[in-house]
């Protein structure tokens, strides 16, 4: 057996049982911050609120200078400035983003890698211009398969040096909702969100949607690169394929009523009538059901939605909920028009991705 360089990192590597956060997994937790959940109160998430997930460096790319190439099985290859796209038609669309490793630092045995709680989830208004219609001046081929989109962010992932890179089937490309998008909220993208212009692919979670995008390639073949192959899968044991990991489930998060405590984050509220308050999202369909369980789970009640947004973007649910003394456990829980539960406990997989298993508050009524 050849001996790997220590800095290598093995992704997924599973935590000892009473193995604690390193301070890698810390480092991680550090640079690719959540949103704090009291900014569930906002329909769209404050910039600088919104969390961050970065796998390498954030690029410094000139927004003059910058270029985005379409090139592969294409009739017409394309270099486009940032004016270029910006003449395009525009579309502003609300979209809500969840990284696909969120709720990961919870699970038992826990996967090593970025450990995210509950937090890694934001909403945002989109603006830019579809790439379908990119795709349609460039001419795609009648034997093209996939679309593969290059970051300009490069780093190492189990040695292997790389591009963020990431694929999309065709069809899925060629949606009318998939944009190329250079403003967040109203406002050129910010550096640590992708600018110049960054894809969004509504409803996937955030590994499709390739900030800093400077390349597109039509491909004739299914695309392999190590974001959509290797890593991005649903696994129980290391030397299978998996199923790749695509669309959101649905979740529902609670804002977290009455006060923190500062450490802990046991929150304390006066006993009596207190509003709950949160948001439910699926990348599948529409969220129709949110229910809420103040006893960990054991009994639920409805709580009342509001009318939606935008399709791939979060509702606000509410429920009122009469608040004796004692210490409570609260969950919430959500449901989608095509049937998807959101479950109380944990789907373990190997990489700790697509978890939906219902967040816990723990709250002490005075
Ligand atoms: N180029 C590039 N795009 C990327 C990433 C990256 O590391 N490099 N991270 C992806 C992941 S895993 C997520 S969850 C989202 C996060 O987007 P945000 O930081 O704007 O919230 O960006 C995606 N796009
Ligand atoms: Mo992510």
């Amino acid at each position: 057996m050849g001996t790997v360089d220590p800095w290598v990192s093995a992704p997924a590597r599973i935590a000892d049982p009473d193995e604690g956060i390193s301070v890698d997994e810390l480092r991680l937790a550090a640079r690719n911050h959540g949103m704090p959940l009291e900014a569930l109160r906002y329909d769209v998430t404050p910039p600088g609120l919104h969390y961050l997930l970065t796998h390498y460096d954030i690029p410094a790319l000139d927004p003059g200078a910058w270029r985005l190439t379409v090139s592969g099985a294409v009739a017409r290859p394309l270099s486009l400035g940032l004016e270029d796209l910006r003449v395009r038609p525009r579309v502003t669309q609300r979209v809500t983003l969840e990284c696909a490793g969120n709720g990961r630092a919870r699970l038992q045995p826990r996967p090593v890698s970025q450990p995210w709680l509950d937090e890694a989830v934001g909403t945002a208004e989109w603006t830019g211009t579809p790439l379908a219609g990119v795709l349609a001046e460039a001419g795609v081929a009648a034997t093209a398969v996939d679309v593969a989109f290059a970051g300009a962010d490069r780093g190492f992932e189990r040695g292997v040096e790389q591009d963020y890179r990431r694929g999309l089937s065709l069809g899925e490309a060629m949606r009318d909702d998939i944009l190329l998008v250079d403003e967040m909220d109203g406002r050129p993208l910010p550096p640590q969100h992708g600018a110049p212009v960054r894809l969004i692919v509504p409803g996937w979670y955030g590994m499709a949607h390739v900030k800093w995008l400077v390349e597109v390639t039509v491909l004739e073949a299914e695309f392999g690169g190590y974001q959509n192959v290797t890593s991005y899968r649903l696994k129980q044991d290391a030397d299978e394929p998996g199923e790749p990991v695509t669309r959101i489930m649905p979740k529902a998060l609670v804002q977290p009523p009455g006060v923190p405590d500062f450490q802990s984050r046991v929150r304390v509220v006066d006993s009596g009538v207190v509003e709950l308050t949160g948001r439910a999202w699926s990348g599948w369909a529409p969220v129709d059901t949110v229910e809420i369980s103040v006893d960990d789970g054991v009994s639920w009640r409805p709580a009342e939605l509001e009318p939606p947004a935008d399709p791939y973007a979060w509702r606000l649910w509410r429920y009122v909920w009469d608040a004796a003394p004692g210490r409570y456990e609260l969950r919430a829980r959500a449901r989608d028009t095509s049937g998807n539960e959101q479950p109380v406990g944990q789907a373990w997989n190997r990489q700790g991705m697509a978890n939906n298993h219902a967040q816990r508050v723990t709250v002490v009524v005075r």
